[in-house]
C-alpha cells in the first residue's frame, strides 16, 4: 500500500487545497496531512494563520480522501515526519518546487502544479475590500 504525504497551512481553506489534496490521494492508498502549526505559519509569514490550528485540522480531517492528519511543527522536521508516518512519497505544489528535494534519498519527491488564480492571500485582499 503506497502512503502518500503532504503539508501546508490550509488556512481560509479554499478549492486550490481540496484539489492538490485530491491529486496527492490519488498518487497512493493512504494520504497523510501535516498541517502548519500557528507558530510555524508565523514564523513563515510573520502573521497567525485566520484559522486555529485545531480548525485547520478539524477541516482536513473531515475530508474523504484524507486518512491521517496531524501538527507540522518545523519545515526541517519532514524526513522525521515522513519516517515516522512510513510515507512512500512526498508530495507538494509547484510553489516549493526544488525546496524539499533534499528528503529524496528516503522517499520520492512529487511537485504538482498549483491551481491557478485562487489563494488564501487573495481571499483576504477581496474581503478586507468589500
Ligand atoms: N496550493 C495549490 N494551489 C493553490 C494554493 C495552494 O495547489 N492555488 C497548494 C500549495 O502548493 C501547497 C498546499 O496547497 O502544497 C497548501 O498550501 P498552503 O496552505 O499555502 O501551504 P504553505 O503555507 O505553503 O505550507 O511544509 C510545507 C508548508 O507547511 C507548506
Amino acid at each position: 500500500m503506497k502512503r502518500v504525504i503532504t503539508f501546508g497551512t490550509f488556512d481560509v481553506f479554499h478549492v486550490g487545497h481540496v484539489n492538490i489534496l485530491e491529486r496527492a490521494a490519488a498518487l497512493g492508498e493512504y494520504l497523510i496531512v501535516g498541517v502548519s502549526s500557528d507558530e510555524l505559519n508565523f514564523s513563515k509569514k510573520q502573521r497567525y494563520p485566520i484559522y486555529s490550528e485545531q480548525d485547520r485540522v478539524k477541516i482536513i480531517s473531515s475530508l474523504k480522501f484524507v486518512d491521517t492528519v496531524f501538527i507540522e511543527e518545523s519545515l526541517e522536521k519532514k524526513k522525521e515526519y515522513i519516517q515516522a508516518y512510513d510515507a512512500d512519497v512526498l508530495v507538494m505544489g509547484d510553489d516549493w518546487a526544488g525546496r524539499f528535494d533534499w528528503v529524496g534519498d528516503i522517499c520520492k519527491v512529487i511537485y504538482l502544479p498549483r491551481t491557478p488564480s485562487v489563494s488564501t492571500t487573495e481571499i483576504i485582499e477581496i474581503v478586507k475590500a468589500i
